[in-house]
Formats: structure tokens, C-alpha cells, sequence
């Protein structure tokens, strides 16, 4: 009895986070022939095309806890190709897939660890991950629905199984400085000053040291040697002739250690390399600091914003109640910031990757938080990153054990797919929900994803436009005005539980007579210039 009183109670408090105040309807989509839902309250206007350009939603892939093919408990390229109509089934309108446009795989390379960010040969897949023709397919198939697929380029460091630190090794054995591979890796003497703040560690069975910043088994290249570059260069050429679109870019600040001038000038080159061949290529760089250090790389590439994403940054502090006017301010100063830098960066929000503690440990799927925080951060420029699982509510953070394969565990997919948690994993409180179940939940945090990505995808100006941030009096509901090509929308959010009623003459002189979209728990009404939205609310005014 006890038990059955705590499920209803958690029936109720799941249900309490969809109804609004507005009314009590739930929002119910039709269902296909497999039971899921089709989100078919998004308009495609007469005329409306796809547009080719880098403004996507990415969808990171931890390649090892996605789908597996062969039942072996790994995710691999094969099964992300079984997966591709989950992604995006090639048809905008369908209202049925994700409908992500772009996939970044975390790194694909022969490597001797779970997580692969230390390669031992460039030019082969890993083994568990599948064959070079698995990637030729999932990058024809992902062109085939115009889906842009971005590979992890691990550059700053080999693994020391890398045939290049063997032939390093053996070059300093045989002292012949003569050998290409004699200062491939940065190293010294036994008796040199170790450089404040770098990491050496000793080559066995050696009296030399090379350079290990982040373990022991990453050694750290030598950006100065002519050969290390070229043969970094012809990693990603040979990649973008097979059709990929471009990289994640590992580690970049770290490619000349505690030198921001020196590693951004490196990717200014680098990066002007491969525009040489694809002049549209993507490229987006971890640089994990402070504005100021990202702003010296942007006018090479485009940088994820780490000050928006995590527990304490603007997206979820907004979702979680916080001020959405200050959030729309801050994404005005960031996009105006990236604007005046560089031709070559999109903005580039996220709440959480594979370093990160899982979102939904900290905005709950129940309060509803977790929808807020994506409507915030994908009805917003640029080219916003969505980490695998984000979705579905998956959790995971690093706790008492300190291993990140926490946050990297598997795809609960509920159809019977064999992908297992990464080895290492602590973790205990995964939620249960599984892609199969809140496909068929018309109100499920994936369905609202499918809903914004639409959205998004239906209204191009939100992606591309010049962003104006709207100062609504309070703090709870906010908005921007976003203008491209000839069109012009609002996107107002309102993040409390309640209806708020706001007269947009107050804040804006356009006058929007089209309600495009509502996306969240509530409803919403336009009445001249005054919009009623609901709580938990999203909407699109054209
Ligand atoms: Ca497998
Ligand atoms: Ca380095």
C-alpha cells in the first residue's frame, strides 16, 4: 500500500510538472504505428527551405556508450548508423526523429583506453569502434540527410603506444638527432629545469624526459618541429577528403603549454590550412577558461561558451529560477563579443559534455527545469551543442569515485540495444526512463526537444539573426528579437510555474501578429500586442 501511495505520488508530481495553470489539458500528439509521438504543431511556411550553413544543433556523441551493433556492450560506428532515424530520419516536417543536423563523435582513433583521447594511430578506427568503411557509410549516410559530422582531433598528444614515440624513443637510444622523430615529442635532459607549471615524466628505461601534462600515457607533441605540424595537418586533410565536415578540436589552449599567443597562432594556421581545401569547414575548440583567454582563439574558430554551461553557469542558473533578462543581455554582449572578433565563430551554448556532470543531477526532469534550461539555450544563435542523453533525462556525475565515466554512460534506448556503461562507472541512480518510453509520452522531455529543434529549424532568423535582447520589466519572463533575411522574430520565455501577461509594445515597436510557436508546459495567446504565456513557457512570434 505504502509503495503504491509513492508511485501515485510520483504520477502526480511528473503530471503536476505538464499541467499549467493555463488549463489542464496535456498536450497530446497523434501517434505513429510504433506508438511514438508526432510533434506536428510546428509551421514550415510556404517556401520554406533548409538552410546550408553551420548555424546547426550538434549532437555529441560518446561513441562508446551510444548504440552497439555486435553485442559487445561498446557503442560503435555501425551502431550509430542503426541509430540514424533516431538522429535525424532526413525529413524536417516529419515531427517523428530528433532532428539534430550535425553529430560530433568524441575521438574514433586505434587508441589502448575506454575514452580514446590518446591515439595510437591516426589513420586507423579503433577496432571496438568498427572499420574505415563504417565511417564512409555514416558520413555518406549522415550527407544523405543533411547532417554535418564533426570528428574529436586529439592533436596536443599521442598515446605513448604511437608508433611516433616508439621511433622517438628508439632516436634517442641510437642519440641520432638526425632522425625525424628524435624531437617529435617535447623532452629534456634528466638534469634540465622542468618549466613552472608543465609536467614531465621519464621514458623507461631511458635517463630522458618528455613532456606529460595530463598523464603519463599523453605524451605532449612538439608544435615547433616542421613534421609534427605536417603530419597533424595531413590527419585532417585526409579526413575532410573522405567528407567529413569538420573537428572538435581537443585540448587546444594546451598546445603550447600556458602560452595562449603561441597555441592560438598555431590554430590560426592550422585552421587556415583546411579552409584552403573546404572553405566551409567547422571547426569548434575546447578552450575551457575565462572569456578573455577563448577570445584570443576565435578568430580562428568557433569556441564552446564553458562560462554558460554546468551547474553554476547562466543557462541552468536562469532555468533554475534566475533572471531571464539577464540572460538574453548575456547572450547579446556574447554574440555582439564573437561578432566584432571574427568572421570564422558561431556562438556555441551548451549545458554539459563528457567532462561534465549530467544536467538532469541538477534540473530534474519533474520540476520541469531541464525543458526550460533547452529552450533557453537552442531557441538562442549560433550552433548549440546537445550531449547525448541530455534528452532523455540520462544522469551521471563523478562523485566520491572522481571518474568521469560517470558521466558518460549508456544510452538507455528501452529497445534491447546491448550498449553497456563504460568500464570504471559508479554511478547508481540512473534515471529509468528510456528513449522508447518518452518517445511515447507526448509531454516527455525528448519530444520537447524534437519540438525546439523544429522550431528552431522552421524559424531560421532565431539561429542567424541579429540578436536584440528585450528588457521586460521583472525577471521572470525575457525575450529577444532576432532579425535575418528579410524576417524578423521574438522568442519570449517565461520561466515561472504560472501565466504571466506581458504588452510587447513596452519592450519592442515591431509588431508581431503571428504566434509560430509554443513550446513548454503552458499555452499562450496574442491579443494585439499583449501575449499570454503560460508557465514553463516558450514562444515564437513572427
Ligand atoms: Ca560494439
Ligand atoms: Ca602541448
Amino acid at each position: 500500500m505504502k509503495r503504491f501511495l509513492c508511485m501515485l505520488l510520483a504520477m502526480v508530481l511528473f503530471c503536476g510538472a505538464a499541467l499549467a495553470e493555463f488549463d489542464l489539458d496535456i498536450k497530446l500528439y497523434p501517434l505513429s504505428e510504433n506508438g511514438e509521438a508526432i510533434i506536428n504543431d510546428v509551421t514550415f511556411r510556404e517556401g520554406w527551405q533548409q538552410v546550408d550553413d553551420n548555424n546547426r544543433v550538434f549532437y555529441e556523441i560518446f561513441v562508446g556508450a551510444f548504440s552497439d551493433s555486435n553485442g559487445d556492450g561498446i557503442g560503435d560506428l555501425r551502431g550509430i548508423i542503426n541509430r540514424m532515424d533516431y538522429l535525424n530520419d532526413g525529413d524536417p516536417a516529419s515531427g517523428l526523429s530528433l532532428g539534430v543536423e550535425g553529430i560530433w563523435l568524441t575521438p574514433i582513433f586505434k587508441s589502448p583506453s575506454y575514452h580514446k583521447y590518446d591515439v595510437e594511430d591516426y589513420y586507423q578506427i579503433d577496432p571496438q569502434f568498427g572499420t574505415m568503411e563504417d565511417l564512409q557509410e555514416l558520413i555518406d549516410l549522415c550527407h544523405q540527410r543533411g547532417v554535418k559530422i564533426i570528428l574529436d582531433l586529439v592533436i596536443n598528444h599521442t598515446s605513448t603506444r604511437n608508433k611516433w614515440f616508439s621511433n622517438f624513443r628508439s632516436a634517442h637510444l641510437m642519440q641520432n638527432p638526425n632522425n625525424i622523430h628524435y624531437d617529435f615529442y617535447t623532452w629534456l635532459n634528466m638534469d634540465d629545469a622542468i618549466p613552472a607549471g608543465r609536467a614531465f615524466a621519464k621514458v623507461t628505461g631511458r635517463e630522458l624526459l618528455y613532456e606529460a601534462n595530463f598523464s603519463e600515457a599523453m605524451p605532449e607533441l612538439n608544435f615547433d618541429h616542421e613534421g609534427v605540424r605536417q603530419a597533424m595537418l595531413d590527419v585532417a586533410l585526409y579526413y575532410l577528403n573522405m567528407g567529413v565536415d569538420g573537428f572538435r578540436f581537443d585540448a587546444a589552449k594546451y598546445i603550447y603549454y600556458g602560452d595562449n599567443e603561441r597555441s592560438a597562432d598555431f590554430w590560426e594556421w592550422y585552421i587556415g590550412e583546411l579552409r584552403k581545401v573546404k572553405p566551409d569547414v567547422y571547426t569548434v575548440a575546447e578552450v575551457w577558461d575565462g572569456d578573455a583567454v577563448v577570445d584570443r582563439y576565435l578568430p580562428a574558430t568557433s569556441c564552446f561558451n564553458f562560462t554558460a554551461s554546468q551547474v553554476a553557469g547562466i543557462i541552468a542558473e536562469t532555468a533554475g529560477g534566475g533572471d531571464v533578462n539577464r540572460f538574453t543581455k548575456y547572450v547579446e554582449t556574447y554574440v555582439n563579443g564573437i561578432d566584432a572578433i571574427s568572421e570564422n565563430a558561431l556562438p556555441t551554448l551548451f549545458i554539459s559534455n563528457h567532462d561534465m556532470d549530467r544536467a538532469a543531477g541538477y534540473l530534474t526532469m519533474a520540476s520541469g527545469r531541464m525543458k526550460v534550461a533547452a529552450s533557453l539555450y537552442l531557441l538562442s544563435p549560433g550552433s548549440p551543442f546537445l550531449y547525448y542523453g541530455e534528452e532523455i533525462g540520462i544522469r551521471g556525475s563523478r562523485g566520491g569515485a572522481n571518474t568521469d565515466a560517470n558521466r558518460r554512460m549508456a544510452m538507455l534506448w528501452g529497445d534491447g540495444d546491448t550498449v553497456k556503461n563504460p568500464v570504471g562507472t559508479t554511478y547508481t541512480k540512473q534515471s529509468t526512463y528510456t528513449v522508447k518510453d518518452l518517445a511515447r509520452m507526448s509531454d516527455s522531455l525528448l519530444n520537447h526537444y524534437k519540438q525546439l529543434i523544429m522550431i528552431r529549424k522552421a524559424n531560421p532568423e532565431i539561429a542567424r539573426g541579429e540578436y536584440k535582447a528585450l528588457a521586460f520589466a521583472g525577471t521572470k519572463v525575457g525575450g529577444f528579437t532576432s532579425t535575418w533575411n528579410g524576417g524578423t522574430v521574438a522568442v519570449i520565455h517565461n520561466t515561472t510555474d504560472g501565466d504571466k501577461k506581458v504588452d510587447l509594445a513596452g519592450v519592442t515597436e515591431i509588431s508581431f501578429d503571428t504566434l509560430a510557436a509554443v513550446v513548454g508546459a503552458g499555452q499562450a495567446t496574442l491579443e494585439g500586442t499583449v501575449l499570454t504565456i503560460g508557465g514553463q513557457t516558450s514562444v515564437v512570434l513572427r
